[in-house]
């Protein structure tokens, strides 16, 4: 009986990790501060299929990591103009629909977007729009605008995203344009502008600008919508504003690069993260707009009250491809930081 026993264990010990190993693994590349660990886990747990997360805080962080990675990642999470370069370049997988039942929770409005018209090659993960978050009470007077908030008054006051596109675009607004009016002449009539904008931040983050704000190293901030719901969630003093000028809306997806080795694991972890109580989760660890439905249902009234979650609707826009004119916004930022 006691043999027995020991063989059992000995072969439980030998099998278990052949077995782990068959259930396979997933390479996650996904923004910094966007998946919670939890949801990970849970998803390991009930696969077995191990989770290599690692992040990336720019869109343009993750074309140069993807295209250098060689086929490294199954997973990528890019934003709208970045899911439309990357089906331009070829360089995506067609998804399996029927292996992404959970696509029914995603309402219409986040489905079949022009930068994947047919939905061939994405699946909504989170959306949220970029916005200003001003503490009340250091700042009295009203901040509507980014011209509001690029004051010589509010020098080394500011932490704003450190994101070259959207600053240029923040810049094209105030002129009257659009994130995609990136001719050479616009960019040369941005240039000062932004030119003179770098000069009054205090910190440049994408990763987690909510921190300046929360331990009062600046008073106005210009970020993502989920970093300035945590603010207002932290204390009712930081007030979420869209910039009157107009405001990206961000739709950031799913994505399985062609090269992806592990397909099949790719798309389960999307099926996955559509349930409705997984989706939830997300949310109530980064409450930026949920796109899925059936998840919503499941906040609480607080969770959809919160104006940097859910805002009224503004003059929102959300960017496209600009194919080349991409590299000059990268160079005219790098320029103009390095000049100051
Ligand atoms: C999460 C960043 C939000 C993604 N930290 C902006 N597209």
């Amino acid at each position: 009986m006691k043999s027995i026993k020991t063989a059992l264990i000995f072969l439980t010990i030998l099998v278990a990790p052949v077995l782990l190993r068959a259930a396979g693994e997933l390479n996650l590349f996904g923004w910094s501060e966007y998946v919670p660990q939890e949801v990970i886990d849970g998803f390991t747990k009930e696969t077995g299929i191990r989770v290599n997360f690692e992040t990336y805080a720019s869109n343009e962080e993750l074309l140069s990591k993807l295209v250098a990675g060689g086929g490294a990642y199954d997973l990528i999470q890019p934003s709208e103009y970045t899911v439309e370069l990357l089906i331009r370049r070829n360089m995506l997988a067609p998804l399996d629909r029927a292996k992404l039942p959970n696509l029914k929770n995603i309402g219409p409005d986040f489905l079949n977007l022009p930068y994947d018209p047919s939905g061939k090659y994405s699946i909504p993960y989170m959306t949220g729009t970029v916005g200003i978050v001003v503490n009340t009470e250091k700042v009295k007077e009203p901040i509507k605008g980014y011209l509001d908030v690029f004051q010589a008054k509010h020098a080394d006051r500011l932490v704003v995203l450190n994101d070259n596109r959207e600053l240029v675009t923040w810049a094209l607004h105030t002129l009257g344009l659009t994130s995609s009016d990136v001719s050479a002449a616009n960019l040369a009539k941005a240039r000062p502008i932004v030119g003179a904008w770098v000069k009054l931040v205090k910190v440049f983050d994408s990763d987690s600008p909510k921190t300046a704000l929360l331990n009062g190293d600046v008073d106005i901030g210009i970020v993502w919508s989920g970093e300035a719901a945590i603010c207002w969630n932290e204390n009712k003093k930081f007030h979420y504003v869209l910039p009157v000028e107009g405001a990206h809306m961000f739709v950031d997806s799913l994505c399985i690069p062609a090269t992806a080795k592990n397909k099949a694991a790719a798309h389960q972890f999307m099926n996955y993260i559509m349930r409705p109580e997984v989706s939830k989760l997300i949310s109530d660890k980064f409450p930026y707009t949920n796109p899925n439905l059936a998840a919503r249902k499941l906040l609480s009234a607080e969770q959809l009250a919160n104006p940097a979650s859910y805002p009224a609707s503004s003059k929102l826009e959300t960017f496209r491809d600009i194919g080349a004119a991409a590299a000059d916004i990268d160079k005219l930022v790098t320029d103009l930081k390095s000049a100051q």
